[in-house]
Formats: structure tokens, C-alpha cells, sequence
């Protein structure tokens, strides 16, 4: 058995005294949200907690998970903890490195030649500090801990953003960079910022084309990519249990694209059915007996106003199914304006390759109510225009699905079926394109939209739905085609319209599997070995970060003014450079290669102060580097939105960049910053980013006395010899001041553990 029974029970056995010690102290209702956070407060002290927004929390989550493309940064940190095991029950996920090219078990055989030597690594650290390790082809991380390790009311990091998918089941799941999870994995406790409350009242049923999917593209339009930093998202209302724990789950997924801490829901039936479906129902039965502190008060949701910081109100019974993008992932367009925005902006109308699945939505009830569609247009005679592929989220999902017919189904139309792997999700796509100049469509129901996030091509022009509209428009091959309303033409010419997607949440004969690709970790594994070659050109053992100088910063030479949106994918691109994420000297190569360049709008050309010439990134922090100079870089708004990979913060860290100085950070990735020992600094009046020219030394002073709430400053000596002095912000506490200055907070893990 994968789950761990004791501590589950271990964690509702504290819930009632917890929550009524928090009661006393805050002496009103409380929501979901609260009463699962204060349940794991690392000391179990509720006081320090109520200084919502202002301060920063210990917690102490139940369990920690990884993925591959992360795993292997976090568990690297991890083996200088100087632990024998871990502190928390923790698991390791293969998905991130399989790429997607001819089909799932010719794709999954090249992934386990080529990347030998990461899962080698990844297994045999699992097995030594006892980590349970998912095989590649078990499936994706959030899907995986959604059937196995998720429950409601527990508290769990993950190194990937969209590990909140298990708030679908009720739980606070958090994600993080490899340096949070190496502390939590060490037994130290995790901080994070008391979270703002948003309430999302779901009212009525959804019906026809309207999937939970619809749910987050509605809430993305409304709260955009930053709406939700700071924030836990907690749903609410008869509307929220009407949906299916897997339907939660999509939710609670892709909420990470509007920046939000997490989304939960409450434990409630639709739960309960999922968790027996998946096996589980000892963990009901435990869940049966403390509901009432895995759902919010009565109070509270009666008057939600007076207990959320906002509040949002869907009525599912009139929600319309959305697209979204392209672009971002909060372009949000009701299937009914589309067409119109399509030709509008004229964005390519041909679509040329549908995807479902993924982490967000490759349910049992998304496999099979796409697979009515494409047995409608099989029984209608139609020829889908465009390429399909499907990618189920885990090996247990796949095999219930194909025994259940639905693989035949699309395979009809001319799906392919792709690995259980996150593939196009993550570039991890050898698309078969015939000119990648040319303009062109593709819709996903995955849940980020980036440029050149899945086939690397600017060129392409991504778009976000349900996976019943995925099928419908890969079927037409047409962006404008609008199901609900249009017809299409079949082979024999006659006008024919696809009818209203049906499905079921759960297998009606059970889920059933033969392999789910799981390898418990060894009793002892005091005598595993772990090997890591130095010639190694995909993993590289960590050397420790220097200590700051204990002096103000000068003469930094301005490395990259990016101009608008620079996302994780912009400053760490993924794709083909997966493969270097064991190896930080290597990826690093790839640093803000995407960024635009606020002065010549060119992506990865960036003026080298020392030879006046026009360079790329990375190359040109290397020069100034080897010449002893540190670098700066000045961002945008939500600088570093989308993933929770550290080496976004720990590629500029290894190059020599002091500072990232930005209008606004996304919440992950200014704390992977400043864990990595960088300066997270914000403008205290936005418009000094215009300041900021392309030929400045720029020093920031105050150092000496950093602490939190105070300023510091920035001067800019232009080369006209002028300058320009302003303040900037940060939100660094005390802690985070002093894994600055010992260069990261892995010098001060390593620090307690010698002294
Ligand atoms: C993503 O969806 O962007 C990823 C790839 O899963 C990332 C993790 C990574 O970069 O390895 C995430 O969401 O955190
Ligand atoms: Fe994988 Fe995509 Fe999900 Fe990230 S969003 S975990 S890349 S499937």
C-alpha cells in the first residue's frame, strides 16, 4: 500500500484540539483554508498565524513530492543535508523527461535510454533516504498523488507549480522550489506567507458542453495571471459539490495560472466516492469521523463576504465553455465570442493539432466524455482535419481507459496515444511541423500557453480548453467552429452536428491496472550508494554559494532590462533543456534566453558593457563573471510566473547576478531567489524602471542595515555621468536576510549540521 495510513490518522487525531485552540485565539468562524493551515503550524501555537498578511509562518506539511526535472535539484540539496532518511513521507516522479515523438512504447523505451542516468540517480537516491520512486511511464506527478497520496484536510509541498491539483481532494498542496523541499525533507519546518482568502461561490449544475475545466479558464479572465498571488482559493457552495473530485482537481490545477498560493475544496460525497473508487477507503472512513474541520463553517459560508478578502460567484448552470489565449493563460473568450476574436485579431484559424490530457485534465470522466465526441464523428462520418494526441495522466487511468475502449475510440480519428508523461505539455515534443515560420494553431486542455512553451515555436499560437472542446475543434479543424452551435460537413456531404459530450466520473467496472510502476524504498538504505559521475554532462554535485561580501554591492553592470512578460519559461526554458537540470553549470546556458530585451526587443541579445558588442545572455553574464563583476537584472510585472523550477533563481545565482530587480515577483519564484542566497527587489515607484539605461553601473546600498520593512536603495551611474539614486522594496524577514547573507540557505542547513 502507497498511502501511509498512520499518519493520516496522526494528523486527524491532532485536528480538533488544534482547531479549538485557533478558535480561541482568532474567535470567529473559520474558513476551509484556515482551519487546514492552523492544523499545521509547525509548533502547533495558533498565535503567531493571526498576523495575517504580515507575517511569515512554520508549517509542518504531511508529505513532500517531486518530479523528475526538479527532483533531481532538490534531492542534490538533500544529500548535503547530512540526513539518513527523510523527515516526512516523500515520493519522486518520472514524467518531466519523456519526450513525446511516435507513440507511448517507442517514446518511453528512447526516455529510458537516454536519461539512464538521471533515473539511476533519482532511483538510487530514492531508495537510499527513503523516498518512494514512481517509474518513467507511471504517470504524471499530480495525477499520481491525486489516485494514491492526496486526502483531505493534509498539507503537502511539491516541486512543481501545479501541485495544488490535490486540493481536489481536500488538501493544502503547495508548490515549491527544491530548496523547500529539502528543508521539509530534513525535518525543518516550511514558511510561508500567511495567505489572503478568496472565496469562490459555485452555484448550480454544470450541464452539456460546460466541464470544471470551464471553471478555472472563467476564474483566470476574472483574476488574470497575478489575481491570485498571495492567495488561497477556496471553493465553496452546492455548485462546488456537484462536481466530480477528479473535475476539483482540474480546478485546483490549473489555479496555479493565476498565481494563487493553492485552491481547495471541502471534503464532501464526490470525495468520498473517489477516494473508495481509488482504493482508499479506510481514508473516508477516517475523513467521515472529523468532517466538520475539512469543510469550512456554516457561518462563513452563509456570509461569505465577511470572511474571504474577495469573493466570486459562478453559477455553473449558466457557464459557458471557454478558450483561452493564446499566449497567457487568462486570455479568457466564452466559446461564443471566439470565432469573432479569432478573426479579429487574426490569430491562424486553421487548427492544426488537438492534445488532451495531462496533469490537468486526463480523468476517467475527460477521457470518456472526449471519447463520445469522437464516436460521434466516427458515427457521423466525419474525418477529424486536424492531428490528436492524448496523454493519460498515470498507467492506472491509461489501462482502465484502453480496457474501457475509449484508446480505440480515438485512435478512429487518428489519435495517438502518447506515454503517460507530461511530453508537448513541456516542449518535450518532436512535432512533425512543415515550416515552423509559419503562423500557426494549436489547442490543448493543458493549462499554460506560453510562447514557445510546446514545440519551441514562437510561430504557434497555443490555446487553452476542455478536452470536449479540444476533440470538437481537432474534429473541425477550425478555430471558429463553435459545437454548440455550428454543423460540419461529412464525407458524404451532408451538414451534421456533434451532440452534447456524455461520460461517466468513474469506471463503472473500477479502475484496474497491471504495473503502476511504483518501487518502494529499501529498509536500510544506509548501504545504497549513490553515483555521480564527474564527467557527467547531466548531473553535477553542488559546490556551496559564497557568502555575501558584508559590504553594499557595487559596480554591477546592468545584464538584461526585460521588457513585459518573463515567465519562468522566458529565464529557464525547458524543452531540450531538461536534460540538463541535474547540471547547473550546463543549464545555465540556457539563462533568460527567451526575456525580450527592453532595448532592441530582441530575445537573447543583450549589449556586453566590455566590449560594447551585442551577445547572448548567458555568454555575456560569463564574461563579466570571469571578469569579476557581478550583474543585475531589471524585470517587469510577475517576473518569474509558471514554474516552481529553482534553477530560474539558481542560473543567475551561478552566473554571478546579485539582483533581480522587478515591478512585481510571482510568489515561487521570489522565494527560490532568496533561498538561493539573490536579492529579490521590487521598485518602490514603477516608473524608475524607465530610469534604468542600457550603458548603467549600478550599486545597491543599505545593505548594512537590511532588515525587514526597510528599503533599500538603488543608485544608476549612467555614462554621461549622471545618476539616478530610488528606493526599492523586498519582502525578506529575518531569516530570509540571513540566507542572504551566508550566500543561500543550503550554507546554513549545512552550518547547523557541522556546528
Ligand atoms: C510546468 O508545468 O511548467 C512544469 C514543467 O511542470 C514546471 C516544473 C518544471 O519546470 O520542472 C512547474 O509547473 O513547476
Ligand atoms: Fe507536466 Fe504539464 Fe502538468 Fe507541468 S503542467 S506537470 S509539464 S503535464
Amino acid at each position: 500500500m502507497a498511502f501511509d495510513l498512520d499518519m493520516i490518522k496522526k494528523v486527524y487525531d491532532n485536528y480538533g484540539s488544534r482547531i479549538a485552540a485557533a478558535r480561541q485565539v482568532v474567535g470567529k468562524p473559520l474558513t476551509l483554508t484556515e482551519k487546514i493551515l492552523y492544523a499545521h503550524l509547525w509548533d502547533g501555537n495558533a498565535t503567531e498565524a493571526y498576523k495575517r498578511g504580515v507575517t511569515y509562518v512554520d508549517f509542518a506539511p504531511d508529505r513532500v513530492a517531486m518530479q523528475d526535472a526538479t527532483a533531481q535539484m532538490a534531492l542534490l540539496q538533500f544529500m548535503q543535508a547530512g540526513r539518513p532518511t527523510v523527515a516526512v513521507p516523500s515520493t519522486v516522479h518520472c514524467d518531466h523527461l519523456i519526450q513525446a515523438k511516435i507513440g507511448a512504447d517507442e517514446d518511453l523505451a528512447t526516455a529510458n535510454t537516454q536519461n539512464k542516468e538521471v533515473y539511476d540517480f533519482l532511483a538510487s537516491v530514492s531508495n537510499k533516504y527513503g523516498i518512494g520512486f514512481w517509474k518513467p511511464g507511471a504517470g504524471i506527478i499530480h495525477q499520481v498523488v491525486l489516485e494514491n497520496y492526496a486526502f483531505p484536510g493534509g498539507m503537502m509541498i511539491g516541486t512543481d507549480s501545479h501541485t495544488p491539483n490535490a486540493g481536489g481532494l481536500g488538501m493544502i498542496a503547495i508548490g515549491v522550489g527544491g530548496a523547500d523541499a529539502c528543508d521539509v525533507m530534513a525535518g525543518l519546518a516550511w514558511e510561508l506567507k500567511f495567505p489572503k482568502l478568496i472565496g469562490v461561490k459555485l452555484t448550480g449544475k454544470l450541464s452539456g458542453w460546460a466541464s470544471a475545466k470551464d471553471v478555472i479558464l472563467k476564474v483566470a479572465g476574472i483574476l488574470t495571471v497575478k489575481g491570485g498571488t498571495g492567495a488561497i482559493v477556496e471553493y465553496f457552495g452546492e455548485g462546488a459539490r456537484s462536481l466530480s473530485a477528479t473535475g476539483k482537481g482540474t480546478i485546483c490545477n490549473m489555479g496555479a495560472e493565476i498565481g494563487a498560493t493553492t485552491s481547495i475544496f471541502g471534503y464532501d460525497d464526490k470525495i468520498a466516492t473517489y477516494l473508495k473508487g481509488t482504493e482508499r477507503e479506510e481514508i473516508a472512513k477516517l475523513a467521515d469521523r472529523v468532517k466538520e474541520h475539512l469543510t469550512g463553517d456554516d457561518e462563513v459560508y452563509a456570509n461569505p463576504e465577511k470572511y474571504f478578502d474577495q469573493l466570486i460567484e459562478i453559477d455553473l448552470s449558466a457557464l459557458e465553455p471557454h478558450v483561452n489565449g493564446p499566449f497567457t493563460p487568462d486570455m479568457a473568450w466564452p466559446i461564443s465570442k471566439f470565432a469573432a476574436a479569432v478573426k479579429e485579431h487574426g490569430w491562424p484559424q486553421t487548427l492544426e493539432v488537438g492534445l488532451i490530457g495531462s496533469c490537468t485534465n486526463s480523468s476517467y470522466e475527460d477521457i470518456s466524455r472526449a471519447a463520445s465526441l469522437a464516436q460521434q464523428a466516427v458515427d457521423k462520418k466525419l474525418v477529424a482535419k486536424a492531428e490528436f494526441t492524448i496523454t493519460p495522466g498515470s498507467e492506472l487511468v491509461r489501462f482502465t481507459v484502453e480496457r474501457d475502449g475509449y484508446l480505440d475510440t480515438f485512435e478512429k480519428i487518428g489519435g495517438v496515444v502518447l506515454a503517460n508523461a507530461c511530453g508537448p505539455c513541456i516542449g518535450q515534443w518532436a512535432r512533425h511541423s512543415d515550416d515552423s515560420n509559419r503562423k500557426n494553431s494549436i489547442i490543448t486542455s493543458f493549462n499554460r500557453n506560453f510562447k514557445s512553451r510546446n514545440d519551441g515555436n514562437p510561430n504557434t499560437h497555443a490555446f487553452v480548453a476542455s478536452p470536449e472542446i479540444v476533440t470538437a475543434l481537432t474534429v473541425a479543424g477550425d478555430l471558429t467552429f463553435n459545437p454548440l452551435t455550428d454543423t460540419l460537413t461529412n464525407s458524404n456531404g451532408v451538414q451534421v452536428r456533434l451532440d452534447e459530450p456524455q461520460g461517466l466520473e468513474m469506471p463503472s467496472k473500477g479502475f484496474a491496472v497491471e504495473d503502476a510502476g511504483y518501487q518502494a524504498p529499501a529498509e536500510d538504505g544506509s548501504k545504497v550508494s549513490v553515483i555521480v559521475d564527474p564527467n557527467s554532462a547531466r548531473l553535477q554535485l553542488l559546490d556551496p554559494f559564497k557568502a555575501w561580501e558584508g559590504t553594499d554591492i557595487k559596480g554591477l553592470k546592468l545584464l538584461i532590462k526585460a521588457k513585459g512578460k518573463c515567465t519562468t519559461d522566458h529565464i529557464s526554458m525547458a524543452g531540450p533543456w531538461l536534460k540538463f537540470r541535474g547540471h547547473l553549470d550546463n543549464i545555465s546556458n540556457n539563462m533568460l534566453i527567451g526575456a525580450t530585451n527592453f532595448f532592441n526587443d530582441k530575445a537573447d541579445t543583450v549589449k556586453n558593457q566590455l566590449s560594447g558588442e551585442y551577445g547572448a545572455v548567458p555568454a555575456t553574464a560569463r564574461t563579466y563573471k570571469a571578469a569579476g563583476i557581478g550583474s543585475i537584472v531589471v524585470g517587469d510585472e510577475n517576473y518569474g510566473e509558471g514554474s516552481s523550477r529553482e534553477h530560474a533563481a539558481m542560473e543567475p545565482r551561478h552566473l554571478g547576478v546579485r539582483a533581480i530587480l522587478v515591478k512585481s515577483f510571482a510568489r515561487i519564484h521570489e522565494t527560490n531567489l532568496k533561498k538561493q542566497g539573490m536579492l529579490a527587489l521590487t521598485f518602490a515607484d514603477n516608473n524608475d524602471y524607465d530610469k534604468i539605461r542600457e550603458d548603467d553601473t549600478i550599486d545597491i546600498t543599505g545593505l548594512n542595515d537590511f532588515a525587514p520593512g526597510k528599503p533599500l536603495n538603488i543608485v544608476l551611474h549612467h555614462v554621461d555621468g549622471t545618476s539616478d539614486t530610488f528606493q526599492v522594496n523586498h519582502t525578506y524577514n529575518q531569516q530570509q536576510i540571513d540566507w542572504f547573507k551566508a550566500g543561500g540557505a543550503l550554507n546554513i542547513i549545512r552550518m547547523n549540521q557541522k556546528g
